[in-house]
């Protein structure tokens, strides 16, 4: 059945005759050696990949032949040991490889190596993907290392088996079965991550329990890493911040405290007896209720340094979260983060990471990039993405998210002048502290598809493509995903690529053009709920709608937001004249019938994008319903009743919203309106 399990490694066989005679000619017997796990891994996945793709058993030989492949390390191999490349492969970074067309002894081979193992199978999946994606394997010339270290999913996956924000069932952790009962689908979860070069996973929610640092959990933990290892996986745990008052029966969590200092260093020792490759811990403290140093009257830095150093002496490190805001409804959620963490910068030991989000608020369909990110030289950033679509409709509506990663990425900081995008900013990192890495909240689960939307599964691709390459384009990105889960055939791709590159400003017009945010439903965070005002918590706040005007005041006569950000960003921002249209009414305060560059007033200008984005919705779904005949039924079935079902939402939306400005506005809907421009 095609219910989207095997993601996009499905290898099924290539459909154009001459190109697979080619692949196979080209496929004439294999040289491998693999007496590791991970190679047993990359040989077990290239026996898998050319048995589909090309019908033809792993010819397992140790001789080279002329169109045959040799894969391996100059460890494993002699024969790549005297191969002259040796050198140059030692060289590489320890997770990058190189294929290439080469002769060795005479012999044209395609040459698929690296210095370390996982190397060689980062290595084989892309050297399958070629295949998957129709490329030529003549002349081959790729050299490949990763832009950024550390790789992480971080799962919100809670210990009693539901995942905080999840839209694709359960979490994925058979926690009552483990530690004796492996399930298979860890080890396709793993392929999944490493063919996209994932390498770490912290398996359980921020909003930590304690308990997952005691020994009855980290037997689980360790079960899993076990089952991730051979693909390079390394597990990551949350670290609840007042553990060692809540498991270790200590009166405080002090940072500070010597005997608080111990426990995490004597914590860090037991699981590192149970798991060698730890990866650390991920920490959310002092945000949303959770405990954190500032309970003592010290700093986010005198936290995650207690942390880093019981991790240090085995490598480990801190994820230190700077999603923090004070619930006090006068403060500028937007400037929190970047006001705690600021004045820290050069606090935190070689081993923290602090990691924002991607933007200041939370997760939005839009936000500018967080001002953290060119602000903070001597302290490493993370960025923390988000895969699952907690503000995107779920698993209901089909949003590319390469598109918001991407804009995110290159969004230019100006750190160190023009063109100090956040990809530079992030790679930078490993530079200056020998560490770098990004982060994304994974949208997984167990609904036999994984992601719940299929096109969810492209938005874990995404995320995983540009963590080993945060400059790829999502042009590039999209089409590599289609071909991989759909087809080869132009008439596939390129309708189906329509789609998924006009979904996310579809979602962002039908939801929160021109720069609003936050105005989704209170509880669920699906649908419109900009009415929603309570003594706590008020979505007025985020749009301050009144018969004047909409939007925040974050100019230099507002909160001075727009003062976090480099110059000439900053100016840029402040004047409303040159603030790019999309963040209008973040950072600006404009009244109702303010002249839009396009002509339109601010009021037309909003109705014409919240009708453009349902708009949006219907040509995809007409497009999507072009390609009835193209697609296997239960695939076509599923996208074209989850576009039923987004269409109906982004109306929701639109009219949720509208009318609800509308009784601020006091304007009609006008009966014709502009295209916002
Ligand atoms: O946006 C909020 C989410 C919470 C989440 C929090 C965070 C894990 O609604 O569910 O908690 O962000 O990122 O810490």
């Amino acid at each position: 059945a095609e219910d989207g399990y095997e993601l996009w490694l499905r290898y099924h066989k290539i459909e154009n005759p001459s190109l697979l005679q080619k692949y196979q000619s080209r496929n004439k017997g294999v040289v491998f050696t693999a007496n590791s796990d991970r190679l047993k891994a990359a040989k077990k996945e290239l026996a898998l990949g050319l048995k589909g793709l090309l019908d033809i058993d792993l010819a397992d030989s140790q001789n080279l032949t002329s169109g045959g492949v040799l894969i391996g390390t100059p460890e494993s191999s002699g024969l790549i040991a005297q191969s002259g490349y040796a050198k140059e492969i030692n060289g590489l970074d320890p997770e990058g490889y190189i294929i290439r067309t080469v002769n060795i002894d005479g012999k044209q081979i395609t040459l698929v190596a690296a210095k370390t193992d996982i190397g060689v199978l980062y290595g084989v999946f892309h050297y399958l993907r070629l295949m998957q994606t129709n490329q030529s394997l003549d002349k081959l010339a790729i050299t490949e290392e990763p832009k950024l270290q550390l790789r992480v999913l971080d799962h919100w996956d809670n210990l009693n088996g539901t995942i905080e924000r999840g839209y694709a069932g359960y979490t994925l952790w058979d926690w009552a079965r483990l530690p004796n009962y492996k399930s298979p689908r860890y080890t396709d979860y793993a392929r999944a991550n490493a063919s996209i070069g994932i390498n770490g996973a912290v398996l359980n929610n921020v909003n930590a329990n304690a308990k997952s640092l005691r020994v009855e959990w980290l037997i689980k933990a360790a079960a899993l890493a076990d089952a991730f290892r051979p693909y390079g996986i390394r597990v990551y745990l949350t670290a609840r911040f007042s553990a060692p008052k809540e498991i270790g029966g200590l009166p405080t969590a002090d940072p500070l405290d010597p005997q608080v200092r111990q426990w995490w260093k004597d914590k860090a020792k037991e699981i590192y007896g149970y798991i060698p490759d730890f990866g650390g811990f991920l920490v959310k403290a002092n945000s949303e209720g959770q405990p954190g140093p500032q309970d003592y009257g010290r700093t986010h830095a005198d936290g995650a340094n207690m942390m880093a150093e019981a991790l240090e002496p085995y490598g480990g490190v801190v994820f230190w979260r700077a999603f923090v805001y004070q619930n006090e409804r006068h403060i500028d959620r937007v400037m929190n983060g970047y006001e705690e963490f600021k004045p820290l910068d050069g606090a935190f030991n070689k081993n923290v990471f602090v990691q924002p989000k991607n933007g200041p608020i939370d997760f939005q369909p839009r936000e500018p990039f967080h001002p953290l990110f060119g602000a903070m030289s001597k302290t490493a950033l993370a960025l923390e993405f988000q895969i699952t679509q907690e503000n995107l409709g779920h698993a209901g509506h089909l949003v590319y998210l390469g598109s918001l990663f991407e804009e995110t990425l290159q969004s230019d900081t100006y750190e160190n002048g023009k063109g100090s995008t956040v990809s530079k900013v992030l790679q930078n990192y490993k530079k200056t502290h020998g560490i770098s890495g990004i982060a994304g909240v994974p949208n997984t689960g167990t609904d036999l598809n994984w992601t719940g939307h299929l096109f969810g599964q492209a938005n874990w691709h995404a995320f995983g493509r540009l963590a080993w390459n945060p400059d790829m384009t999502s042009e590039e990105m999209s089409e590599e995903w289609i071909r991989m889960t759909f087809s080869n055939d132009k008439k596939i791709i390129d309708p189906i690529q329509k789609i998924m590159l006009m979904s996310r400003e579809a979602a962002v017009n039908y939801m929160t053009p021109l720069g609003l945010n936050h105005i989704m439903n209170y509880d669920t965070h699906n649908g419109p709920e900009p009415w929603h005002d309570d003594p706590v918590w008020s979505a007025f706040d985020y749009h301050k709608a009144s018969e004047s005007g909409v939007g925040v005041d974050r100019t230099r006569t507002g909160t001075n937001a727009v003062g976090q950000y480099h110059e000439p960003l900053s100016s840029q921002l402040n004047d409303v004249k040159t603030c790019p249209p999309q963040f209008l009414l973040w950072f600006h305060r404009m009244a109702w019938d303010y002249k839009m560059p396009s002509g339109n007033t601010l009021w037309n200008e909003l109705v014409a994008h919240y009708y453009l984005g349902v708009e949006e919705v219907r040509q995809m779904q007409t497009i999507w319903n072009s390609l009835e005949k193209d697609i296997d039924e239960e695939r076509f079935v599923h996208v074209k009743s989850l576009l039923e079902l987004q269409e109906k939402e982004a109306v929701w939306w639109r009219d949720g919203c509208l009318l609800f400005f509308q009784q601020y506005s006091q304007l009609p809907i006008p009966s014709k309106y502009e295209q916002p421009k």
